[in-house]
C-alpha cells in the first residue's frame, strides 16, 4: 500500500540516500523531501522536494497537510564535532526538531516517526567493547547528551501518547553520494576522498582509533526495515553493529587497491571525543526482535567506496 512519507534532512549524508531508497520501494511520488538547502540532483529530479526549517512546526504541518503524510523520518541534526563548537544552537536544533514532530504524532497529524540515535549515547564510563543495549548512558559531547534526552522523550511520547516512533543508534555511516559534515567518524570517509585524489590522506583520529562503523546500504536498510515491522510494545532506540576499525586498518584495505596511498596521523579535538565513544557494539536485540543483520564488511566496503567514486580497481 502507498503510504505518503516525509523525509526531514534531506540534503544530509544520510537522508539524501534515504529518500532514493523510499522513492524506490514506496513510489517517486509517495516520497516527499525536505531540507533548509537544496538536495542532490538526483534527488531533486525524482521526486517533490520543499524547503522546510524543521524548527517550525507550523511549517512542517503545512507540508504534512499539502502531501497528506503519514510517515515522517526526521534525519535533520548537528553532528558530534560541529554541536561541541555550537552547543546552544546544537541543542535547540535536535530537541526542537523532534519536540515539533513528536507533538505532530502527539496531535494525530501523521501516524509514524523515525528518529536516528547514535553510539554518541555512550561515553566514557560506558563499556568500551561489546557496548550492550542498556547500559549506563553519561556521554561527554552535546550530541551525545542531545541523543540521550531525545531517546528519553520518544519513550515518553511512546508511553505516555501512545505514539509509534522508531529508532536506531547509528555507527560512523560511510558513503560516497554525500559527504558527512561536522562528525567524528567523517575521517573514515575523507580517506577515500583524499586516497583518490593525492594518494595520501591525514587523520584527524589516531592509527589505533577503533570505531563501530557501517556500509551506508546497511544503515538505509536497518532504517526502512525497523519502520516496516509490526508495531513493538515498547520503545527501544536499538544498537545496530557491523565492522569496527581503526584509521590503520581501513588505510591497510585502501593501500591494497591504491598502492601508493599512505596516511598520517594529526590528531585534533574530535579525539577526545572518538576516545569517549565505544569500540564495538552489542546488536543482539536488534537481530533478536526484528532480524537486524548487515551485509557489508571492510573488504566489500572499502571496494563499493573507491566504485563509486569512480576509481577503477
Ligand atoms: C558523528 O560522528 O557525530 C556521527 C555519529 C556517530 O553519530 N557520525
Amino acid at each position: 500500500m502507498a503510504k505518503t512519507i516525509l523525509v526531514i534532512g534531506s540534503s544530509g549524508q544520510i537522508g539524501t540516500e534515504l529518500v532514493l531508497k523510499l522513492r524506490q520501494i514506496y513510489g517517486n511520488e509517495n516520497v516527499i523531501a525536505s531540507d533548509i538547502r537544496v538536495a542532490n540532483y538526483e534527488v531533486m529530479k525524482s521526486g517533490p522536494f520543499e524547503i522546510l526549517d524543521a524548527t517550525k512546526k507550523r511549517d512542517i504541518l503545512k507540508v504534512i497537510k499539502k502531501y497528506k503524510v503519514k510517515q515522517v523520518y526526521l534525519m535533520a541534526a548537528m553532528l558530534s564535532a560541529i554541536a561541541e563548537k555550537h552547543p546552544h544552537k546544537a541543542w535547540s536544533l535536535n530537541m526542537t526538531t523532534l519536540l515539533n514532530v513528536l507533538d505532530l504524532a502527539k496531535e494525530k497529524a501523521i501516524k509514524q516517526v523515525f528518529w536516528p540515535s547514535s553510539i554518541a549515547v555512550f561515553g566514557s564510563s560506558s563499556p568500551k567493547q561489546n557496548t550492550p543495549q542498556e547500559t549506563i548512558m553519561a556521554p561527554s559531547t552535546v550530541y551525545g547528551i542531545s541523543k540521550v534526552a531525545g531517546e528519553n522523550w520518544c519513550a515518553y511520547y511512546h508511553d505516555k501518547y501512545g505514539v509509534d516512533v522508531r529508532s536506531v543508534r547509528y555507527p560512523g555511516i560511510i558513503s560516497y553520494k554525500t559527504v558527512p559534515g561536522g562528525g567524528t567518524t567523517d575521517y573514515a570517509v575523507e580517506i577515500f576522498h583524499e586516497a583518490i585524489k593525492n594518494e595520501s590522506y591525514t587523520s584527524f583520529l589516531n592509527a589505533n582509533s577503533t570505531l563501530p562503523m557501517m556500509y551506508m546500504g546497511d544503515a538505509i536498510d536497518a532504517t526502512v526495515n525497523i519502520m516496516r515491522h509490526e508495531k513493538f510494545d515498547k520503545y527501544t532506540s536499538y544498537n545496530i553493529a557491523a565492522i569496527s576499525f581503526s584509521p590503520k586498518e581501513i588505510a591497510k584495505v585502501i593501500k591494497k587497491f591504491i598502492p601508493k596511498f599512505s596516511i598520517n596521523y594529526k590528531s585534533d579535538d574530535r579525539q577526545a571525543i572518538a576516545d569517549s565513544w565505544p569500540q564495538s557494539i552489542d546488536d543482539k536485540q536488534a537481530k533478536r526482535d526484528w532480524n537486524w543483520n548487515y551485509n557489508f564488511d571492510l573488504e566489500s566496503l572499502v571496494k563499493l567506496m573507491l566504485n563509486g567514486l569512480n576509481y577503477k580497481i
